[in-house]
C-alpha cells in the first residue's frame, strides 16, 4: 500500500511541512480548489500543485474530487460540454503523472453530518449524524452549510435543483452514472489513470434526494457497468460502514480481490442506531468497524494501491477544517503503517 494524508492546498492550516514529517507518508491526495465545478482544469496548474508538493519530498498521484457537474447527474442541460471537460481533467491529470482520481455522484450535497464538534467524554471533538437532527433540517432555507456542501448555491439555485431531481428516481441515476461511465472510462484508460467512485455519505437518501452508491448489490451492479481496472471504487470504510447492512471486511475482501479497490479511506464510527453514527478514533477498539481486519484482508489480497487515513476527530486544541486536523489522522496513518508491518 501507498500512505497517503489528504491536503486542501496553500490555504490548509496543516501544512506539506507538516504531512512530511509524519512516517510512512508518501504523498498527499489534493485537487485544485479555484476552479468553477465543470470547468476543466488547465495543465499549468496541476504542474504548479504538482511542483510545490515535490518540492516537499511528497507525490501528488491522487486527486481527491474532480467533482461531477449537477447536469451530468442529472442527465440534463450542458451535459455533453461537461463531459468533454471532465475528459480534458483526466487526460491533464494523467499527462502529469496522476494515476487515481476520486469522484462521487452524490446529487447536490457531498457529505452529511448533524454537528461539526460533538464532545466525546475525552474532551475530543468530532462529527456527528443524528438522524433526528437531520429530520429537522431544512436544505432549502437557503441558510445551511456544512463541509463538503458547495457553498456557492444561492437559495433560488438550490430550489431550482430540487425541482429539477424531481424528475430523477435511482433508476434514471444510474442510467446517467452509466451514460458518464462509458463517455470517460476509455479516456482515463488511455491517459493511465484509474477512476475511484467515492460511496455515498452517509450511504442512504437524504432530503428525498436519490443515492445509488450503498451497498454490495449497489457496487456490483456499478462495477458492471463499466468492466474495466480503470472503472473502481473509493473503498471508504466509515462511510460503507456506518450502516450494519454492510460488511466493510467482506467488501474489502472482495473488491480488493477483484481488483477493483483503486483508492481506500480508512476510518472509524461508531454506529449509534440504525440511521445516526459518530465518528470515531481509528483503532478497532473505537468503533463499530474492524479496522485491523479491512487491513488483513487488503494484504493477503495483495493490495498494492493508494491508502489515507480519513477524517480524525479534533484533540489536544486543535482547530482547523472538520475532519481533518493534523494530530488524529496523524495517529491513525500510524496505527495503519503499523499494522501492515506486522503483517509482512
Ligand atoms: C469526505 C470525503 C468526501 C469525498 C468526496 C469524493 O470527507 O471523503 O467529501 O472527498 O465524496 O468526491
Amino acid at each position: 500500500m501507498k500512505l497517503t494524508f489528504r491536503w486542501y492546498g496553500s490555504d490548509d492550516p496543516v501544512t506539506l511541512e507538516n504531512i512530511r514529517q509524519i512516517p510512512g507518508m508518501t504523498g498527499v491526495v489534493s485537487a485544485i480548489y479555484d476552479i468553477p465545478v465543470g470547468e476543466a482544469w488547465p495543465i499549468e496548474k496541476i504542474r504548479d500543485l504538482k511542483e510545490s508538493v515535490e518540492k516537499n519530498g511528497l507525490e501528488l498521484e491522487v486527486i481527491e474530487s474532480v467533482p461531477v457537474h449537477e447536469d451530468i447527474k442529472l442527465g440534463a442541460g450542458k451535459r455533453d460540454y461537461y463531459i468533454e471537460n471532465y475528459k480534458q481533467s483526466i487526460r491533464n491529470l494523467g499527462e502529469l503523472g496522476v494515476k487515481v482520481i476520486c469522484y462521487n455522484f452524490m446529487p447536490v450535497f457531498d457529505w452529511t453530518r448533524s454537528h461539526l464538534e460533538h464532545q466525546l467524554p475525552d474532551g475530543s471533538t468530532t462529527l456527528v449524524y443524528y438522524k433526528e437532527h437531520v429530520d429537522l433540517m431544512n436544505p432549502l432555507s437557503g441558510e445551511l452549510s456544512l463541509p463538503g456542501w458547495d457553498s456557492s448555491y444561492t437559495k433560488e439555485g438550490i430550489n431550482e435543483l430540487f425541482k429539477m431531481y424531481e424528475k430523477v428516481d435511482e433508476e434514471k441515476l444510474w442510467e446517467n452514472l452509466g451514460h458518464f461511465l462509458n463517455e470517460i472510462i476509455p479516456v482515463a484508460e488511455e491517459a493511465g489513470v484509474k477512476m475511484a467512485i467515492h460511496p455515498d455519505d452517509p450511504p442512504w437518501s437524504i432530503f428525498g434526494l436519490p443515492r445509488i452508491i450503498t451497498s454490495e448489490t449497489n457496487v456490483d451492479r456499478f462495477l458492471d457497468l463499466y468492466d474495466s481496472e480503470h472503472n473502481g471504487i473509493t473503498l471508504c470504510t466509515g462511510s460503507l460502514g456506518c450502516t450494519d447492512k454492510n460488511d466493510v471486511v467482506k467488501l474489502t475482501r472482495k473488491y480488493a480481490g477483484m481488483k477493483r479497490i483503486n483508492f481506500m479511506h480508512i476510518r472509524n464510527v461508531k454506529i449509534v442506531n440504525e440511521d445516526s453514527f459518530e465518528e470515531s478514533a481509528h483503532h478497532s477498539e473505537a468503533g463499530s468497524i474492524d479496522v485491523v481486519g479491512v487491513l488483513r484482508a487488503l494484504y493477503e489480497e495483495g493490495f498494492t494501491g493508494y491508502v489515507r487515513p480519513d477524517h480524525g476527530r479534533m484533540i489536544w486544541g486543535e482547530t482547523g477544517k472538520p475532519g481533518y486536523g493534523l494530530y488524529d489522522r496523524a495517529l491513525g496513518s500510524q496505527y495503519i503503517l503499523g499494522i501492515w508491518d506486522t503483517m509482512k
